[in-house]
């Protein structure tokens, strides 16, 4: 199992993209293309539907190594044993998402600053994701955070930082260029037209 410390690419099944009967493909072609991490979210179903989701994904992730990580939902990400849960600003705090999904889970949190960023790090996450970096119909109730605190960010925490937010391979240059070393990419991957091409020449970018 590839581990959360040495992850470069993101990627994430999201619902608002892809249908429920299209996730398992969508998990294959993404874990073909080569993403490190990927993540289930799912803002509009019921806990039952994307427990039964997760449970489709588990295997095929699991075959290649790659560690699924529940957005929101602790106690799915409990009941089925994923590798990690997420968390949002809004969301549980680190310590009770850590309660209820054990120590062989590990626990990502969102940022949408560099306080919040420093904030998570104190809280105990083992990951952050930082921003939207640019306007995305993804998120889209959130300001972006532009790119000038990738650096400062780098400086101030230690842990796993991965951009978010409008990442695309256009746009890769100016992200790392910036300082950022890690990233998450949804909507770019998802309506690709060759899904595991798309994945991997972005990741062959990244080392
Ligand atoms: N959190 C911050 S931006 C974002 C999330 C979940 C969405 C990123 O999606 P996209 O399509 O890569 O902009
Ligand atoms: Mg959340």
């Amino acid at each position: 199992m590839k581990r959360i410390q040495d992850a470069r690419l993101y990627g994430i099944v999201d619902l608002g993209y892809v249908t429920a009967e299209n996730v398992e493909p969508m998990t294959n072609q993404l874990c073909v293309g080569g993403v490190d991490v990927l993540q289930l979210r799912a803002k509009k179903l019921t806990s039952m539907e994307i427990e039964r989701l997760a449970r489709l994904m588990l295997p095929i992730t699991r075959s290649h190594g790659v560690p699924l990580v529940i957005n929101d939902h602790l106690e799915i990400a409990a009941a089925i044993g994923s590798e990690g849960v997420h968390v949002g600003q809004d969301d549980d705090a680190v310590a009770k998402a850590r309660a209820v999904v054990g120590p062989a889970c590990f626990v990502g949190k969102s940022t949408h600053s560099l306080a919040q960023a420093v904030a998570a790090q104190a809280e105990g996450a083992d990951y952050i994701g930082f921003g939207p970096l640019y306007a995305t119909g993804t998120k889209p109730d959130y300001v972006p955070i532009g790119l000038n605190d990738i650096t400062e960010v780098h400086r101030r925490v230690t842990l796993p930082i991965f951009c978010i937010g409008g990442v695309n391979a256009a746009r890769l240059d100016e992200i790392i260029a910036a300082g950022a070393r890690r990233v998450v990419v949804v909507s770019a991957f998802l309506q690709a037209g060759d899904v595991s091409a798309e994945v991997s020449s972005l990741k062959a970018r990244l080392v």
